[in-house]
């Protein structure tokens, strides 16, 4: 078995576990930083352990255009290749389904898409993305799904539902007929809760290692991402990980946390902190701001990252004002470092039953 998940504690239905992997062990609720090109932008991998992150994300389509398997298979897979030793989860090419809709076919075999990189056309598989996550070598390795676009119809979402499972035995029977692998199905079914029982159903009924509910957080309104999350996430095996795919901002987390999600991931964190946007224990904060000129103070003081031990924010605004990548980093830094620090404050406070004083503090700055 390449995944075992311990159940440590149950508060409301906030949920504290540990997964342990061929790479180390993640403690839950986690957040899981995006490494789309074997890089989490901006960050060394020595930055990325500082800040305490445990497991980030690849994605198979991407690495599987540039560098291509051959190169995973030389360096035998993506830990050595970027030097990151602890977990990896890599996700399928699902969601590049959604994103990469443009000229894109869909058959029952599997999706046409596009290459954002020079428009050349890729079919790729169920089996094909089972291919390329094996060489990638990934603790975690994510079924290949249908992730729909919001406002799809009952019955293209029937569609994609039923495409999903199929697709989710063939890339189940693959990954098994390859290595050892853990690897998670995905729930889909839209914004219609016929749809999310019906797929829930299916994708628990194979015996996959843990569940992700996938085709939320798409561009809907926020009230309909979380009820459909609290709809979805009971019927999840209590003793396997759940996984919300593309979760990043505090509000949503807290939330996920409170409907039994274990963990997320988002690129949010990161791409904020390259605009200049920090996530603070105080809400967010934009360091281009001309009322930043004359502050020593660090972004954050309540954090002991490197940079808000080290840095002012009227550096870092010069920073930005400049246009030096030094400011950018040194927000990636912080912003990680945030999100780390809000996972292990969820993790404790679910220990101590005071998960909702947690829930209701960052509530408070994020609405
Ligand atoms: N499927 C896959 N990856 C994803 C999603 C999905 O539905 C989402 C939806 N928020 C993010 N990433 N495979
Ligand atoms: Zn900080």
């Amino acid at each position: 078995m390449a995944l075992k998940f311990e159940l440590l504690k149950i508060s409301g239905n906030a949920r504290r576990g540990r997964i342990h992997l061929p790479h180390g062990v993640v403690e839950t609720p986690t957040f899981m930083p995006v490494g789309t090109n074997a890089n989490v932008k901006l960050m060394i991998p020595r930055l990325l352990d500082e800040v305490g992150a445990q497991i980030i994300l690849g994605n198979a389509f991407h690495l599987y255009l540039k560098p291509g398997l051959d190169v995973f298979r030389f360096h035998g897979g993506i830990h050595n290749f970027m030097n990151w030793q602890k977990p990896v989860l890599t996700d399928s090419g699902g969601f590049q389904v959604f994103s990469l809709r443009e000229g894109r076919k869909i058959t029952e075999d599997g999706v046409l898409i596009r290459s954002p990189l020079d428009g050349s056309k890729h079919m790729i598989t169920p089996e094909l993305s089972m291919e390329i996550q094996h060489a990638i070598g990934s603790d975690i390795v994510m079924a290949f799904d249908y992730c729909a676009e919001p406002g799809i119809s009952h019955q293209d979402a029937v569609v994609a539902l039923e495409l999903t499972s199929l697709w989710a035995e063939r890339s189940l029977k693959k990954l098994r007929s390859l290595s050892d692998q853990a690897i998670f199905g995905i729930v889909q079914g839209a914004f219609f809760k016929d749809l999310r029982l019906r797929s829930a159903k299916e994708i628990t009924s194979m015996n996959f290692d843990g569940f992700a509910i996938g085709g939320l957080s798409v561009g809907e309104e926020y009230d309909i991402t979380l009820d459909m999350t609290k709809f979805t996430a009971p019927m999840l095996p209590e003793n396997k990980p759940r996984y919300f795919m593309g979760a990043g901002s505090p509000k949503l987390i807290v939330d996920l946390v409170d409907s039994g999600i274990d963990m997320f991931d988002s690129v949010l964190p990161t791409r904020v902190a390259r605009h200049g946007q920090a996530l603070t224990w105080k809400g967010k904060l934009n360091i281009r701001s001309a009322k930043y000129k004359f502050s020593k103070e660090p972004i954050d003081e309540s954090c002991d990252c490197y940079t808000c031990r080290n840095f002012s924010r009227s550096y870092i605004r010069h920073l930005f004002d400049r246009g030096e990548v030094l400011g950018q980093i040194l927000l990636t830094i912080h912003n990680l470092h945030f999100m780390m620090d809000l996972s292990k404050k969820i993790r404790e406070s679910i220990e101590n039953d005071t998960f909702q004083e947690l829930r209701g503090e960052v509530l408070k700055y994020y609405a």
